[in-house]
């Protein structure tokens, strides 16, 4: 039997990794392709799991409590059970968001370690294409300085730099942007995409199946930097019960998530991502916010019924007792008049030092 094949799609929080992983897994799957998914986050109640779980309509894996870099086990299990249960077919793996050094600790890990069952494609890094302009720029794309340095590295060790949601650019602005990218990380081959509406997916796709090398090169990352990038991102996720409820969840969703912009905005704490989902017998919406309110977006079926499910995720730069207090705050006042909320989880964390299981000094051929 051939082995089965494992694609990394990394990138900082909200440049689209979960909705590019939706999307490779519909394209694979339509060709006959089993197709497994590995998500991965600091906490439990993920957004992204429950999306991808009924929405995806594939095997689908979270690594949670921990990232793969700390928790190479975790992952190994993960792409085990996957499997198990798919035989030969390919893996799509998305780290935390917040996670660099990648080459050194998963890439060549995977080749090291995992050679008799996969082949290892290269790493693919996400770019926002706002960021990314940023960076290049000489700035901090808005974030804290050490948590766009974060974002730099995760740039300078990718196999592939894929500019992601250019249905937002004309045409002329992401070819410059690919030109700029290309010459400041001529490492890596950089393609332009849309997550969201397909373009330059497949070509990608293509270009992957082409190369033998991956994870061709290490960087020098300095993991007090790091390690301080991550501390200021406060991490929540909570699962709450909403019931004895009368309202439209679409709208219910959308003020929560406006609410939430100006809070972080009054706050002055840049939002790394913001999500959240509501699942209920016939509703099943997802919300996103990446930055300020023209980021806002809200999908999927709405429904008025009684009693629905709320996850909530957010990684927003406030400690993670500030977070909290807003985000209960925020939906006892969303709830007022309109639903009786019960908390079910409720984590909010500091992510800790990175201290990953593996860390090559060398690339493994
Ligand atoms: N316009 C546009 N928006 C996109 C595209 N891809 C993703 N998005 C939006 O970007 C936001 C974040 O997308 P996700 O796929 O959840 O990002 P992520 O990288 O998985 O985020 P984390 O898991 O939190 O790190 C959502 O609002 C998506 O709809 C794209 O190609 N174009
Ligand atoms: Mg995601």
């Amino acid at each position: 039997m051939n082995k089965s094949r494992i694609i990394l799609i990394g990138g900082f929080l909200g440049s689209g990794k979960t909705t590019l992983m939706h999307r490779v897994a519909a394209m694979l799957s339509e060709n006959g392709t089993k197709v497994g998914l590995i998500t991965n986050d600091q906490a439990t109640a993920l957004v992204d799991t429950g999306y991808l779980e009924r929405s995806a309509g594939t095997f689908t894996e979270e690594v949670s409590g921990s990232c793969f870099c700390c928790n190479f086990p975790g992952l190994e299990g993960a792409i085990d059970s996957l499997l198990g249960k798919i035989g030969e077919g390919v893996i799509l793996a998305e780290p935390v968001g917040s996670c660099t050094d990648l080459s050194a600790t998963i890439m060549q890990t995977l080749k090291d370690r995992c050679a008799d069952k996969l082949v290892v494609s290269p790493l693919s890094v996400l770019a926002d294409p706002e960021k990314l302009a940023d960076i290049l720029a000489g700035g901090n794309a808005g974030l804290h300085r050490s948590s766009a340095y974060i974002v730099s590295k995760q740039f300078e060790e990718a196999d592939y730099i894929l500019i992601n949601k250019i249905d937002t650019l004309s045409e002329e602005q992401a070819q410059a942007l690919k030109e700029k990218t290309a010459a400041q990380y001529p490492l890596a081959r950089v393609h332009l995409i849309s997550g969201k509406d397909g373009t330059g997916v497949q070509d990608w796709l293509d270009d992957l199946s082409k190369q033998d090398a991956a994870g061709t090169h290490l960087i020098d990352v300095d993991y007090d930097t790091y390690a301080e990038g991550e501390a200021v991102l406060g991490w929540l996720n909570t699962t709450v019960r909403l019931t004895n409820a009368s309202c439209d969840w679409k709208t219910f969703a959308e003020d929560l998530l406006k609410a939430t912009a100006a809070a972080c905005e009054e706050a002055n704490a840049p939002i790394g991502h913001i999500k959240l989902m509501i699942e209920g017998e016939t509703c099943f919406l997802v919300g996103n916010l990446t930055g300020g309110m023209e980021t806002l977006s809200v999908r999927g079926a709405s429904s008025n019924e009684p009693a629905v499910t709320l996850t909530f995720n957010a990684r927003a730069q406030m400690s993670p007792e500030s977070l909290e207090e807003m985000v209960r705050g925020l939906i006892g006042k969303a709830c007022e008049g309109k639903a009786e909320a019960s908390y079910l989880v409720m984590e909010s964390l500091m992510p800790g030092r990175p201290a990953p299981t593996y860390h090559y000094e060398e690339v493994i051929q």
